[in-house]
């Protein structure tokens, strides 16, 4: 049986697996939902970051050394701008700028970022539906002890320093889904949580009214972004700190709560397998870490092999 799989993705962490799941999965059978609320406009541009890093990924052009922007970049047009003063703290390549002038012409031309999505998509031959959250603008705004910053500021400017004490989403009020994202989620087998930061990767696309109630209904699965109390990548560990929250695989289970059913976290923190199945989830450890193109397929094989035996084939729907 071909499973139909939504994934939920933020930027680098969430693009490994959803890139493993492409692979292994036959063509059209994956969907990619992806957060949106670390969009803003710098240069004039529309910068989608999170759907840009799964794009890319999934097309094969994304830059290995950071995961995002471009493959075999250059920086003629950053250095341009630096030589004359204006803002050079967030790196655009050339490569990249191009596919930037090109989106926000057509977005200036009434596309929406989901239409230009799909035909950029297409072109880069990605056989997988990648869907921003929602076309609505949604802005994640961290809430520090220096007061609110917003989140490319904080994330890059500011270089995650701030101490957080907490976020909000600008817009997500009146936000809709984009469309084909609710038509996804209820066509799916099960929805896989890719390790992307849960406060302000996953959160964001939960937060947009319909989301989470549709992901509710479907069978979920959520793979842990946190390994000995660390991230691979990014603030998350760090954010649960500052929020007064010990970091670890059980937490992040826990602050998914009821929306899992099944939980995959690494072997490294195998003595917490008691208290993560006490939340009533099905567990799978494993090694999580994805450091290149075969573990990010044998991580996705694994989940795949784990939601058939445990969730597809399980007669009774006990983890509804
Ligand atoms: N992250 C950085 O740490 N520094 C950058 O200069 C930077 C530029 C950048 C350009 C395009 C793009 O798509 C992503 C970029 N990112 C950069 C990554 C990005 O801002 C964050 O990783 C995400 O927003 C968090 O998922």
């Amino acid at each position: 049986m071909t499973l139909k799989i939504v994934a939920i993705a933020g930027g680098v962490g969430g693009a490994k697996l959803a890139e493993g799941l492409y692979r292994v999965l036959p063509a059209n059978a994956l969907t990619v939902i992806v957060n949106t609320a670390d969009d803003f406009e710098h240069l004039g541009l529309h910068i989608s970051p999170d759907l840009d890093t799964v794009c890319y990924t999934l097309a094969g052009i994304a830059n290995p050394e950071t995961g995002w922007g471009r493959d075999e970049e250059t920086w003629n047009a950053l250095d341009n701008i630096s030589s004359l003063g204006g803002p050079d703290w967030f790196r655009l390549g050339d490569r990249d700028l191009g596919m930037h002038l090109e989106r926000t012409r057509r977005l200036h031309d009434g596309q929406s970022l989901s239409e230009i999505t799909a035909q950029f998509c297409a072109i880069w031959k990605v056989n997988a539906q990648v869907l921003p959250m929602s076309n609505h603008p949604v802005a994640t705004i961290v809430d520090t002890y220096e007061g609110e910053l917003a989140f490319q500021e904080y994330f890059v400017a500011r270089r995650c320093e701030p101490v957080v004490r907490g976020f909000r989403f600008e817009g997500v009020q009146i936000a809709a889904p984009a469309p084909g994202v609710l038509e996804a989620i209820e066509a799916a087998d099960v929805v896989v949580i890719c390790p992307s930061n849960p406060w302000v990767s996953i959160d964001p696309v939960l937060a947009v009214p319909g989301i989470r109630e549709a992901i509710q209904t479907k069978p979920t699965l959520a793979v842990s972004p946190i390994i000995r109390g660390q991230t691979v990548k990014g603030p998350a560990a760090k954010m649960f700190v500052e929020l007064g929250i010990k970091p670890s695989a059980e937490a992040v289970a826990a602050h998914y709560g009821r929306l899992l059913s099944a939980y995959v976290f690494d072997r490294a923190d195998a003595e917490q397998t008691k208290a993560i199945e006490a939340l009533g989830i099905m567990s799978h450890m494993t090694d999580t870490l994805m450091n290149g193109p075969k573990d990010r397929q044998r991580l996705a094989g694994e989940i795949i092999e784990f939601v058939q035996r445990v969730i597809v084939e399980t007669p009774v729907k006990s983890y509804l």
